[in-house]
């Protein structure tokens, strides 16, 4: 197809409650929306770069800035463009993969609707629903913490994510097993603890979590692989896996035994299905990541968590665990699954409305 013309939207959507993680703390999702015109229809696609730099390298403005001055220009000098062929056509400028997937997904969204074909079928979706976890942020109190993961268990959530970081996990954990048994429970520390740490998370083995997730920096394998070695709960990874490359080196050095597979974080849905493809060969399981998405994102990441090794529940949670109006129609989860989007493409649209109320600012680029 041709791409005729680009936008770059910029939308503000106010959190329900403030997200704090090891990384920082977000109250609003400062989300940049791509929206392509092709001579065969639009496609849609979000960038999940954070406000700050604070999870990984990327943020909003900088994905903005790269998106407006290298990556769409190539894409518009490209012409005729694939949805298989976006990464190679980005692939003169380093890094950014926050802001080529949602590129990439715009062409992917633009493609499938003009073929009539949805995402989770592109992708190789097995099943039409998916389980729902939620990630808890971290709380000003105990208290606190136990009446958020109360209501999102009596909303039927099937998983339960804490936050934590060193100093602050036992207490959580073991708060969370006290008052509600042995709910399927799993931790996130975003980096927060050094190798020598690794009593801190031994001291949790008795809890039987599900996994704790990226225990240390994104580029510390042999750590990771020395601290798996040590505990009994499984080491999953996130920031670290930012490719099919990557994912294998984890594996082979044994850094991980569960891996969080994030579109955004790998540079695209196409890279993500390559990421599952490893671990599916290697049998280690897998589960698809949040980044606060707007509907948007969520379709895109629903359909992906569909694949036959998302086998765990992923940060996949209702419109309403985030915000009070979401861009889209909302998504409800029943008994704790989402509905896999079965329409063209994405297989949802923002609303107009909700655009007109809640973009900041759009750019829009031609060739
Ligand atoms: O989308 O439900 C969600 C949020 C899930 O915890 C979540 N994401 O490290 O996995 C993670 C974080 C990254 C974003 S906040 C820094
Ligand atoms: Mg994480």
């Amino acid at each position: 197809m041709v791409v005729e013309e680009v936008e770059l939207r910029r939308v503000r959507l106010p959190l329900v409650r403030p997200f704090v993680t090891a990384a920082g703390a977000s109250v609003a999702r400062d989300a940049l929306l791509v929206r392509l015109m092709t001579d065969e229809g639009e496609g849609w696609g979000e960038c999940v770069a954070m406000a700050e730099p604070g999870y990984t390298s990327e943020y909003v403005e900088a994905a903005q800035h790269v998106l407006h001055h290298h990556l769409v220009p190539l894409l518009l000098a490209s012409r005729r463009v694939a949805a298989d062929d976006v990464a190679r056509v980005l692939g003169p400028v380093q890094g950014h993969p926050m802001a080529k997937a949602a590129l990439e997904t715009a062409v992917l969204d633009a493609e499938l609707r003009a073929e009539g074909r949805s995402l989770a079928e592109r992708l190789g979706a097995v099943r039409a629903e998916v389980d729902c976890g939620v990630a808890v942020g971290m709380a000003p109190s105990l208290g606190a913490l136990l009446d958020e993961v109360g209501g999102y268990l009596d909303q039927g959530y099937r998983r339960i994510k804490l936050k934590v970081h060193p100093g602050a996990d036992l207490d959580p954990v073991r708060a969370v097993r006290e008052r509600f048994g042995d709910v399927p429970l799993q931790v996130d520390a975003n980096g927060s603890y050094r190798t020598q740490d690794w009593p801190l998370l031994a001291a949790l083995d008795p809890f039987d979590l599900l996994l704790v997730e990226q225990p240390l920096p994104p580029e510390d394998l042999l750590g990771s692989a020395q601290v798996a070695r040590r505990i009994r709960t499984p080491v999953c990874l996130d920031e670290s896996i930012t490719s099919a490359a990557a994912a294998a080196t984890a594996l082979a050095v044994g850094a991980c035994s569960v891996v969080n597979v994030k579109p955004g974080r790998v540079g695209g849905l196409l890279e993500a299905v390559r990421v599952h493809a490893v671990c599916l060969a290697a049998g280690v399981p897998v589960w698809c990541g949040g980044m606060l998405e707007t509907g948007l994102g969520r379709a895109a990441n629903l359909a992906l968590a569909a694949l036959p090794g998302f086998t765990l529940p992923g940060d996949l949670s209702g419109s309403d665990r985030y915000f009070s109006r979401d861009l889209t129609a909302p998504f409800v989860p029943v008994a704790g699954r989402l509905p896999v989007p079965s329409g063209p493409g994405l297989g949802v649209v923002p609303d107009p409305d909700a655009l007109a109320e809640l973009t900041t600012s759009v750019v829009v680029l031609r060739p």
